[in-house]
């Protein structure tokens, strides 16, 4: 016997032990399998949540650049009267804003942002289109705007707009965020409409939209011309008045 080491001789007194061992090894390689599976599916929830929020910041910065290239696009465009004018929708995907006459009011005063028309990015980060809704006024190329025109849209913090973001804003710029509910897709069509009824008020084409901190019943991502920021830059731009 190894008085030093009493463990050893136990083990090699036990031949069975060789068995019982291999089963033990099945059943450790189980356990790792298991804690394998726990390892990899707690990088992968965080993973998708941070490619979330790199979608979510690319579609910020991209809505960033429309809103100046809307500004610079009145800035660098003079109607009949000579007066500044904001593009038009696109409403038949082709990325070039649709008048129904030209020069003349604007088809449609909904449809997706022009992005061709603004050179910009065709898509969101999540590949839709950006939704983009002009008050008439503010993009009519025959009788532009001037400092006694008014924007007719409003940004609410909900549906039911007890509270209201901004008012009188001449153009709006939407992402459907990454559930692209509602959106206009890159097939020409639009995707099926949203659950909320926040998201929806986003997609019902009339004059109120909604911006609020995002949720589970909301992802839309908001952005908008400022009427106050908009006539500021035709002044200074020698514009208006
Ligand atoms: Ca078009
Ligand atoms: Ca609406």
């Amino acid at each position: 016997m190894d008085y030093q080491n009493p463990y050893r001789i136990e083990s090699a007194a036990v031949p069975r032990g060789l068995t019982s061992a291999r089963g033990f090894t099945l059943t450790e390689m189980a356990v790792v399998l298991v804690i394998v599976a726990l390892l990899i599916s707690s990088l992968v929830i965080p993973f998708s949540a941070q490619q979330d929020i790199r979608a979510r910041q690319e579609t910020e910065r991209a809505l960033t650049d429309i809103r100046e290239a809307l500004m610079g696009y009145a800035a660098s465009h003079a109607a009949n009267d000579l007066k500044p004018y904001l593009p038009c929708p696109d409403t038949d995907d082709d990325g070039v804003e649709n008048r129904s006459a030209t020069p003349g009011p604007c088809t449609s005063q909904e449809g997706r942002i022009p992005w061709v028309t603004l050179g910009l990015a065709r898509s969101d980060a999540w590949n839709n289109r950006f939704r983009y809704r002009v008050t008439a006024a503010f993009s009519n190329s025959v009788t532009g705007f001037t400092l006694a025109n008014t924007g007719t849209l409003t940004i609410c913090a909900d549906s039911a707009c007890l509270a209201t973001v901004a008012s009188n804003v001449p153009a709006v710029v939407v992402s459907h965020g990454s559930n692209g509910a509602g959106a206009f897709n890159m097939s020409g069509g639009s995707n099926p409409a949203p659950a909320g009824a926040d998201e929806l008020e986003n997609t019902d084409n009339d004059d109120t939209l909604v911006s609020r901190t995002p949720d589970a019943n909301f992802d839309d991502v908001v952005i908008w011309v400022p009427q106050s920021v908009l006539v500021n830059r035709m002044i200074t731009t020698g514009k208006l008045p």
